[in-house]
């Protein structure tokens, strides 16, 4: 196996033998293999649309695909086989809309394609075969190869919200055509490494789309996210706990759970759902349990209720805790009961049959504010701004993980001027939202914006000052210092790329798929740099 997709890569260079994720050799042979299959998929469905013909099977189908090979979401080979064989399938019915629609066209039989992904069909041995399509032989030209990687991993993460944002009912043509069409140029060894640049930069820009389309899903549903205290203490009673991002499938949790005498927590990146009316109106909607999901194996035995996950961060379970697991959506794992739609008697039994959740005492943490929020109280804001009583903003966001290294994230956020406001969003806010920041005036000095991509509403906010100063968001006094993980940071580093913002700090170590001369490319036009110590980096910043 080969994979260096995300920040906790073995060496800094590549998971070789099994990934630091717990992600065996076999699986991910098969999610290379569904990677491949996803791109002859995608190559077949751009020709298709540009003949007329679209297909919304083929189009959700991208999603799932694509979401199921994102770090620590899907583990389960028999799944990851099942995915492999329907691609197999739909990658056929992509294949005969094109013919039909280029024969319609022309009157005579399409072209055949007979090398790559348009050719690949599903082999007996899905692992054998995913075997020979390791991401590292995806071209022989390292910078080229490295910008597609960006490129599949933007894919990747924008998958994941399009996901979340399609159970909304929210979808968008043109993110739809882009996925095709981004998928059909991975597949032509004719183009050049700046086509693969300017496609990476409008994956960032559907990617803003496609966050707009959940933040819209999510508002439409569950209201703007207002301030709101959170407990992180439990109460005594039955529980079930939700680890994930997918806010329908937890709203459809506490609809099944009301007035059964059983309380929902939520964990990690489901802390902000807290903060949504539209969620926050059921009583038994109890609390945050526990921290980051790099923190999992040592906390969720602690919990002695059900756990689902919905979406990622998923991690190998501990026996004490694996026979009340559930996974739902795109997260799976193996002999882990995995829940399909959204009939959770199966996970209600589970929490009624387990013991009950002690009576713990816990702090209060503050979430909900998102750019509604924010903006509401502009006014103020800005007056604190011109008075000098906030002289800085800084965006401390991004993904959690196991490194030592990201106590920067801590101790940055702890040594940040008393007279700057921190805004935080995603998972990697567990290292410090649970410390005392106090307030400017009445304006908390620490406001979590969301989950990841609620990086939606940062940019809105940081936009919208941007207006009331007249100015543009590089000449702010904002800055961002992000932490990255996964895929889905990877597409939100996209957007604000493609959104031309500069001067974005980046750790806790840069991408091993980035290269040199690809790095070099990307300090020039963005002066992106890496994090070095948080004492440093602030006086940078703030000397700058
Ligand atoms: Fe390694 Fe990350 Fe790939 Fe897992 S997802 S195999 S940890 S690079
Ligand atoms: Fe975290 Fe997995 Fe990235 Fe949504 S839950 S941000 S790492």
């Amino acid at each position: 196996m080969f994979c260096h997709q995300c920040e906790q890569t073995a060496k800094g260079t590549g998971c070789t033998q099994v990934g630091v994720c717990g992600k065996q050799p076999n699986v991910a042979a098969l999610q290379d293999n569904l990677l491949h299959g996803l791109q002859g998929l995608g190559f077949f469905s751009h020709k298709a649309r540009k003949l007329g013909s679209t297909d919304k099977e083929l189009e959700a189908f991208l999603l799932e695909g694509l979401f199921a090979t994102v770090t620590n979401v899907d583990f389960d080979p028999a799944r990851l086989a099942n995915l492999t064989a329907r691609c197999g399938q739909l990658k056929d019915k992509a294949q005969h809309l094109y013919q039909e629609a280029f024969r319609r066209a022309n009157g005579i039989p399409a072209p055949r394609f007979s090398k790559g992904p348009p050719a690949w069909q599903p082999a007996a041995d899905l692992t054998i075969q995913g075997a020979q399509f390791g991401i590292d032989k995806l071209h022989g030209d390292p910078d080229i190869r490295s910008v597609i990687e960006i490129l599949l991993y933007g894919l990747k993460g924008m998958a994941a919200y399009a996901e979340h944002a399609q159970i909304l009912g929210k979808v968008d043509p043109e993110v739809s055509a882009f996925f095709e069409s981004a998928l059909a140029a991975t597949c032509d060894p004719d183009l050049e490494l700046m086509d693969f640049v300017s496609l990476a930069m409008e994956c960032g820009k559907h990617n803003l789309t496609v966050m707009g389309l959940l933040n819209a899903g999510h508002v439409e549903n569950y209201g703007h996210p207002v301030p709101t205290p959170v407990s992180t203490g439990t109460r005594a009673g039955k529980g079930i706990l939700v680890s994930g991002h997918d806010l329908k499938m937890l709203e459809e949790l506490l609809k099944q759970t009301e007035g059964k005498g059983i309380n929902v927590y939520t964990h990690g990146e489901m802390l902000p759902a807290h903060g949504y009316p539209g969620l926050k109106k059921y009583a038994h909607l109890a609390g945050n349990f526990g921290g980051a999901w790099q923190d999992q194996a040592k906390e969720l035995p602690q919990f002695p209720g059900a756990i689902i996950f919905n979406t990622n961060c998923i991690q190998k379970p501990a026996e004490s805790y694996r026979d009340r697991l559930f996974t739902w959506g795109c997260t799976a794992w193996p002999d882990v009961p995995h829940i399909e739609g959204f009939d959770f008697s199966a996970v209600i039994d589970k929490a009624l049959a387990c013991p009950d959740v002690p009576e713990v005492p816990g702090q209060e943490i503050l979430v909900g504010f998102g750019h509604n929020a924010v903006l509401g109280v502009a006014d103020k804001v800005i007056d604190a701004v011109k008075s000098g009583a906030i002289k800085h903003f800084f965006l401390i966001g991004g993904c959690d993980g196991a490194k030592s290294g990201r106590n920067y994230y801590t101790e940055f956020a702890e040594k940040v001027p008393k007279d700057s406001v921190i805004l935080t969003l995603a998972c990697g806010k567990y290292r410090f939202n649970k410390l005392d920041f106090g307030d400017i005036g009445g304006i908390p000095r620490l406001l979590d914006v969301g989950q990841c991509n609620d990086a939606y509403s940062a940019i809105q906010i940081a936009v919208a000052l941007a207006g009331a100063f007249d100015r543009g968001v590089n000449d702010l006094p904002l800055s961002m210092i992000l932490s990255w993980y996964e895929q889905k940071a990877a597409v939100i580093l996209l957007t604000l790329l493609h959104l031309g913002i500069q001067n974005i700090k980046l750790g806790p170590s840069l991408p091993a798929f980035i290269t040199p001369n690809v790095l070099n490319f990307l300090v020039e036009n963005f002066n992106i740099a890496p994090i070095t110590t948080a004492e440093d980096d602030l006086k940078a910043i703030l000397g700058s």
